[in-house]
């Protein structure tokens, strides 16, 4: 039995979802080939009959390969991308905690910095009409973060992983959301380190 590729997929994703650039940052590093269709969440465009056809959740991303197969969930499809390359560690344990960062970024930090991104900086809401509760979360996620990378390069195995794909996708506009990346200053510096390592803009730096 042939094993199918991996390239040559069709990849559903809105830009400003971080959610949707991890897996086209996997697949643009190991040079998988894709081609990107954008659906934008703002206009509702996940909410079609079409879009619903390919993912009933109604969510981007979703990845579709031309003989059919269709993979929802981020952090899913980028696993599937990386399964065998460098980006996913080798020794049990390691490979262990990266998965181990990716269950926490989707329980515990997407909930909170996304969320609240999301109505600052896109709903436009004010501060007041925002749940407190983000802020709260959102901060003690990162204060999870800065005790895991002080002292240490990457959150998982030893070079960049995706566990650190997954994790910078949110955190590094996290700004954008009202958090304050100076008062965690080893995510600061790891946020750097693995926008460099995927050869992408310096968020911060992004009016
Ligand atoms: N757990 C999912 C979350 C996906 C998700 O929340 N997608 C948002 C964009 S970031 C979406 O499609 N929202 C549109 C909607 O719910 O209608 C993943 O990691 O892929």
């Amino acid at each position: 039995m042939t094993t199918p590729s991996k390239s040559g997929f069709t990849l559903f994703g809105d830009p400003v979802s971080g959610n949707c650039l991890k897996p086209k940052w996997t697949a643009d590093l190991l040079g998988i080939s894709y081609d990107w269709v954008t659906v934008d969440v703002l206009k509702a465009e996940t909410r079609t009959p079409t879009f619903l056809s390919i993912n009933p959740a109604g969510q981007v991303p979703v990845a579709r390969w031309p003989d059919g197969r269709v993979l929802p969930q981020s952090n899913a499809i980028m696993l599937y991308l990386a399964e065998g390359s460098r980006l996913v560690p080798e020794d049990g344990f390691e490979r262990a905690e990266a998965f181990s960062w990716l269950f926490w970024e989707q329980y515990s930090h997407e909930t909170a910095i996304a969320v609240r991104r999301f109505q600052k900086h896109y709903l436009k809401k004010s501060d007041v009409d925002i749940d407190p509760a983000l802020t709260v979360k959102g901060n003690y996620a990162l204060s999870i973060m800065e005790q895991r990378l002080n002292g240490r390069d990457w959150l998982a195995g030893r070079g960049l992983s995706v566990a650190d794909i997954a994790l910078v996708a949110y955190t590094r506009v996290a700004h954008e959301g009202g958090f304050d990346l100076g008062v965690y200053p080893s995510v600061d510096r790891w946020v750097l380190r693995v926008e460099d390592a995927l050869g992408i803009p310096h968020a911060r730096e992004i009016a």
